[in-house]
């Protein structure tokens, strides 16, 4: 008796610490990605796979492929919701065709801060926003802290709304951003994001947006030479899993593959603060002229923009729910 009873306890806590006695066979899980290996989100992503590596005695085998080699942010969602691919990181803005909170997320100028933006992601905002994510047959496993974006552009400066007349910029895959920059006067051009580089070398786009790290690490900065720290959104990545992928793990490797993420996100925090000074830098040396937010005839560029929540605070729900995030801590 006493000794079945041992054997038990000690079965259910290697069950708990993840030792299931004999070795059983590695799960490879592939992650798409469209950031070269440089990128910081590229690199929490190999933090998380070393940490996961480590946690589950090499069970779980996170491989990640950049450089948009599995297809582009667009094609990775499609494929993730079929089950193709086990994981996949992608902006959060991408989805905002059929994840239905993350429209609102992506309205311009919504946060104030990156704590305020935190606050938001953690409390119901994100829960719901996990939830409409979940009934497109993939799992939200953690989010990245990507900082703010802003505009920059190839022949002439943004300083004022009127810069924007007529500019064909470049957006996500998003009808938010298509409607912000017709919204400011521009054309929205809607171009995968390994395509942006070619198409500012070859005069097909005057303008595009983007955080620091990515304005840099794709070279964008050599040839838009302008850039407007106007920081008009703050839309976080996001790491998914097949619904699929997801199923198939036992609930003690969920637990793991979460709390492996969430490291790797706070990883990516720590280390974004440091790119971005580089990516300035960088682009200093390099020439490109920067205009702080200071400079920017920015009152006038957020009164257009904000003009569109009027199209998408379109119930009273929605209403009730930006009115709550513009007026969280
Ligand atoms: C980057 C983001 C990519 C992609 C890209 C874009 O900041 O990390 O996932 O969305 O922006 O502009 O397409």
């Amino acid at each position: 008796m006493m000794k079945s009873g041992l054997r038990d306890l000690a079965a259910a806590l290697a069950f708990a610490f993840g030792m299931t006695g004999a070795a059983s066979a590695a799960t490879t899980l592939v992650s798409a990605e469209t950031q070269k290996p440089d990128h910081p989100v590229t690199q929490a992503q190999e933090f998380m796979a070393r940490t996961l590596a480590e946690r589950t005695s090499g069970e779980l085998v996170m491989q990640i492929k950049p450089n948009s080699e599995l297809g582009n942010e667009s094609q990775v969602v499609e494929k993730l919701r079929k089950g193709e691919i086990a994981m996949g990181r992608v902006n959060l803005a991408v989805l905002a065709d059929t994840v239905p909170a993350v429209k609102l997320l992506s309205l311009p100028y919504l946060f104030r801060s990156r704590d305020h933006m935190w606050n938001v992601l953690r409390g119901d905002f994100g829960k719901r926003m996990e939830s409409e994510i979940e009934q497109t047959g993939m799992v939200a496993i953690t989010f990245f802290d990507s900082g703010t974006r802003s505009f920059y552009s190839v022949k002439k400066p943004i300083r004022t709304r009127s810069d924007f007349e007529g500019m064909r910029i470049r957006v996500q895959p998003s009808p938010v951003y298509k409607d912000l920059i017709s919204q400011l006067g521009g054309v929205p051009v809607v171009l995968a994001y390994d395509k942006v580089l070619d198409a500012l070398k070859n005069n097909e786009i005057d303008a595009a947006e983007n955080n620091l790290p990515s304005y840099v690490s794709t070279d964008h900065y050599k040839y838009a030479k302008y850039l407007s720290l106007d920081e008009h959104s703050m839309v976080p990545e996001v790491l998914l899993m097949s619904k699929k992928a997801w199923q198939s793990l036992a609930p003690q490797q969920q637990i793991v593959l979460k709390q492996s993420a969430e490291q790797a996100s706070e990883y990516m925090t720590k280390l974004w603060a440091g790119k971005e000074r580089e990516a300035l830098e960088t682009a200093r040396k390099a020439g490109v002229t920067i205009i702080p937010k200071s400079q920017l005839a920015q009152t006038g560029i957020e009164s257009f923009a904000v003009k569109l929540y009027t199209k998408y605070v379109t119930n009273d729900k929605d209403l009730e729910t930006v009115l709550k995030i513009v007026s969280a801590k």
